[in-house]
């Protein structure tokens, strides 16, 4: 007997303009109830593609299944999307992949919460002849024959931008706090070489005194800032992997009677309207933005690779940096 664990949705009847661009502020669709033996194939000629969202940690997070969902929801002609919710476990996103490969979907793209732990489902894959997008986040090196391509920013370069912003905040010396992403997650462990390698290379006399995991999310950032707070009196600046953590580290900064932006510098990774916000009142200092806009990118490559058509390994986002001086003019045009 199969179990009902996840629950899919099949993005029909939502409109038929055809519009193309990034729309992340399209409201999260409510994921259905269908139980994963039941979903089926659609007997058309559409391009079905099987996506295995994480969860929904950040408000970029959302971003991106917003404009998949959009994207979907406004080329219903020529597109199936199948989303499963994995809700935040690796053993949720590989039991949706398995399921999409017995649904014989023709292309299943994710974006793997972490980076190992792959082999056995994309081998699966493989086998089945079904090719992956690897969306937003990379897997090691043991399973790079596994997938057709990752669609997604360069971490590295992000974590250097920061360190670049920080190290210019303080004038080249002082200390750094880190608020690190999720244990494991391809976007967490680059962000960090990137930027500790640049912090060592270029500001060597900026020190950071404390590392640890805030999960991405803004409660945990929050946390992990207060606790930092509690332990050191003479941190000159934050620098969290990704912005809802930064906003997590203004509140705790702010109750323990500190102003952020100013006392405490805070640089963060996203580029979401909040941080935006964020500068535009003086509490936050910078951001590196990672474009979560990925689905015309990844529906054209999912058609490329139906096609049997080979594509770059590894298509990269461009991406911009924000700071203080560029947030009031920037902060209309975001869209997540
Ligand atoms: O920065 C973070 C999210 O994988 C690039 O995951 C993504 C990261 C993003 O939850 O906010």
């Amino acid at each position: 007997m199969k179990k009902r664990l996840l629950a899919f949705t099949l993005i029909a009847a939502m409109g038929s303009a055809l519009l193309t661009g990034c729309y992340a502020g399209y409201p999260a669709q409510t994921t259905g109830t269908a139980p994963a033996a039941e979903a089926a194939k659609p007997a058309n000629d559409k391009l079905v593609v099987g996506f295995a969202q994480i969860g929904q940690e950040s408000g970029w997070r959302d971003g991106e299944t917003n404009d998949i969902q959009w994207y979907a929801a406004q080329h219903t002609d020529t597109i199936d999307l199948v989303f499963a919710d994995a809700q935040q476990k690796q053993e949720n996103q590989i039991k949706a992949i398995r399921n999409y490969i017995e649904m014989g979907v023709d292309v299943i793209a994710f974006p793997p919460v972490v980076e190992t732990g792959w082999e056995a489902v994309l081998t699966e894959c493989k086998e089945a002849g079904i090719p992956v997008i690897l969306v937003d986040r990379g897997v090691d090196e043991s399973c790079a024959d596994l997938y057709d391509t990752q669609i997604s920013s360069d971490f590295i370069w992000e974590g250097q931008q920061a360190a670049d912003i920080v190290g210019d905040l303080l004038g080249g010396s002082g200390k750094v706090v880190e608020l690190e992403g999720t244990v494991g997650a391809s976007a967490a462990n680059e962000r960090k070489e990137g930027f500790d390698g640049e912090l060592a290379e270029k500001y060597p006399d900026i020190e950071i005194i404390a590392s640890q995991t805030g999960d991405f999310t803004r409660a945990l950032g929050k946390e992990v800032m207060e606790s930092f707070l509690k332990s050191y009196d003479d941190i000159d600046a934050v620098f969290a992997h990704n912005d809802d953590m930064a906003l997590g580290a203004i509140e705790a900064i702010k109750e323990a009677g500190k102003k952020p932006g100013e006392d405490i510098k805070i640089v963060g990774c996203d580029g979401v309207k909040g941080a935006f916000e964020a500068m535009v009142a003086g509490e936050m200092n910078g951001t590196v933005e990672c474009n979560p806009c990925l689905a015309e990118q990844i529906f054209d490559t999912a058609a490329k690779l139906k096609a049997g058509e080979t594509v770059d390994k590894w298509i990269v986002s461009n991406d911009g940096v924000f700071t203080q001086e560029d947030a009031a003019a920037e902060l209309p045009n975001r869209t997540y």
